[in-house]
């Protein structure tokens, strides 16, 4: 018998791009959830060879980036952007700046945004770009020298109606608004390039906050529609980044309690529930290393190395970096008797951790859905722009939580349409794909 087309696809990336893990564990895990999708039509999409165009990029683009240090030297480093798919809208998506960036990280990046934008509702399609250039412990006049160098030639590949970048891992507000000047500097055009700019200048309220809230507003909808109220539940966090913080103050909000945070070096305990002031003054205003947390809490408890998931929790939020979320930690989580897992980061779960969850009936919400609430905002803001207005904190906001309720429910519906009930991964995968899929058939090959 001959193979299945998912099969084949997925034999073929593997041979073609064997040096590139996390793009293949990207790629595998959403083509397996493809299959009943793909089946009923697998003649017609083989044809049209859809899923060869939905793997490979429509360009890869990567260049030179030149910057000089506070002594005066020179360096270099590499810029990525990939522009994946744009079948449903400008391509969109943030840039990671941290010395791991590699294609294969960029890559997996980009895939999962086409799914994650068509899954926003919202017409946007998928990209991802950054740099292995490393931020930490950089003055702000490196930071603005690699941004204004990023800026001069990434110029060319993008704009309000072609390509929307935005902010990832060690790109936030200061550097967006260094790229933004740059950006309208080269071009003469004032307009929505990037998103996550400041209020003065084109940022919309309410986009600092959204990957965070959003994140809490899927899980509070996902534990509701499974009987389980979230106020009084214990819960883990990992990172001390945009996604962990904004992810801390909303469950607070909901009347959750979250006793751990961490960055690359170590983690915090906080049982009496983390001081998000502390953590504000500590990571957004100062800069600094979690080491500082325990000057402010004196008797919480800072370890060096990973360690988040050992801790007894109800619901687990990875809000740091991909694969930080491994067999052994979901072994912990599951015996400490977690019931609900989402997604913060991108793909912070690894395959072994996902299915051992999954098989262990823990509610998974996949980064695809359960992050989605920053590009939308971001596509929020995109709207503020051409409309060439700025819309409350409110309305941004109660805009978010819609979608983000929708988002659990267009999952939850994929995955029982299809005999799945309560696999998120694959209903997310589905919901996202179906979209996107259809836009492309229309569109013909191309
Ligand atoms: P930030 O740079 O603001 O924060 C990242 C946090 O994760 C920091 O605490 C950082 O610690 C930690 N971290 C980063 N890399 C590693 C690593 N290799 N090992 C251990 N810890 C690490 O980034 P964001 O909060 O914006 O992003 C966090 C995650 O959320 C990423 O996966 C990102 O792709 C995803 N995401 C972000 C969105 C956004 O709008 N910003 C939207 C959707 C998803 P340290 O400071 O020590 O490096
Ligand atoms: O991973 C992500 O969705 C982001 N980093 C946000 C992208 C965006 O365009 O707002």
């Amino acid at each position: 018998m001959s193979k299945n087309y998912v099969d084949e696809i997925i034999e073929k990336l593997g041979q073609k791009y064997e040096n590139q893990p996390e793009f293949l564990q990207a790629t595998t895990e959403v083509l397996d959830s493809l299959r009943p999708v793909i089946e009923k039509n697998e003649a017609v999409y083989k044809k049209d060879a859809v899923l060869e165009r939905l793997v490979e990029p429509d360009r890869q683009i990567i260049f030179r980036v030149p910057w000089i240090d506070r002594n005066g030297d020179a360096h270099v480093n590499t810029g990525y952007r990939v522009q994946f798919n744009n079948a449903i809208g400008p391509y969109k998506g943030g840039l990671r700046l941290h010395p791991s960036v590699n294609i294969s990280i960029i890559k997996f990046l980009g895939f999962e945004q086409i799914f994650k934008n068509s899954l926003t509702g919202l017409p946007i399609g998928g990209a991802k770009g950054g740099s292995d250039f490393d931020p930490k412990g950089k003055t702000d006049r490196e930071i603005m020298s690699f941004c204004k160098n990023f800026m001069l030639e990434l110029y060319k590949y993008i704009g309000a109606d072609t390509d929307v970048p935005a902010g990832d891992i060690g790109t936030g507000a200061r550097e967006i608004g260094y790229m933004f000047g740059a950006y309208k500097r080269i071009s003469r055009l004032h307009e929505g390039v990037l998103t996550g700019k400041g209020l003065e200048y084109g940022g919309s309220l309410a986009r600092t906050e959204a990957t965070g809230y959003g994140l809490l507003y899927l899980t509070e909808e996902m534990l509701k529609c499974n009987g389980i109220d979230i106020a009084g539940k214990t819960v883990a966090v990992s990172g001390s980044g945009n996604v962990a913080t904004y992810a801390i103050e909303k469950a607070q909000q909901l009347g959750a309690k979250v006793v751990t945070c961490s960055d690359s070096n170590g983690w915090v305990y906080d049982p009496e529930g983390i001081d998000l002031a502390a953590l504000k003054e500590i990571k957004e205003k100062n800069r600094q290393r979690l080491t500082e947390y325990k000057k402010y809490r004196p008797d919480s408890e800072y370890h060096e190395g990973r360690g988040v998931w050992s801790v007894k929790v109800d619901i687990a939020l990875p809000c740091a970096t991909q694969n930080e979320l491994r067999l052994e930690d979901a072994e912990m989580l599951v015996a400490n008797g977690c019931i609900a897992v989402a997604e913060g980061a991108n793909m912070p779960t690894t395959a072994d951790a996902v299915k051992y969850l999954q098989d262990h009936d823990i509610l998974l919400a996949p980064a695809k859905a359960a992050n989605a609430g920053g590009v939308a905002t971001s596509a929020l803001e995109m709207s503020q722009n051409s409309e060439r207005l700025n819309w409350t904190f409110e309305e941004v906001d109660s805009k978010l939580k819609n979608i983000m309720i929708n988002i659990f429910h267009n999952m939850d519906d994929a995955a029982k349409k299809y005999g799945m009930e309560k696999n998120y991964v694959a209903g997310a995968n589905i919901a996202g794909f179906e979209k996107v899929l259809n836009a492309m058939m229309a569109q013909g090959v191309c």
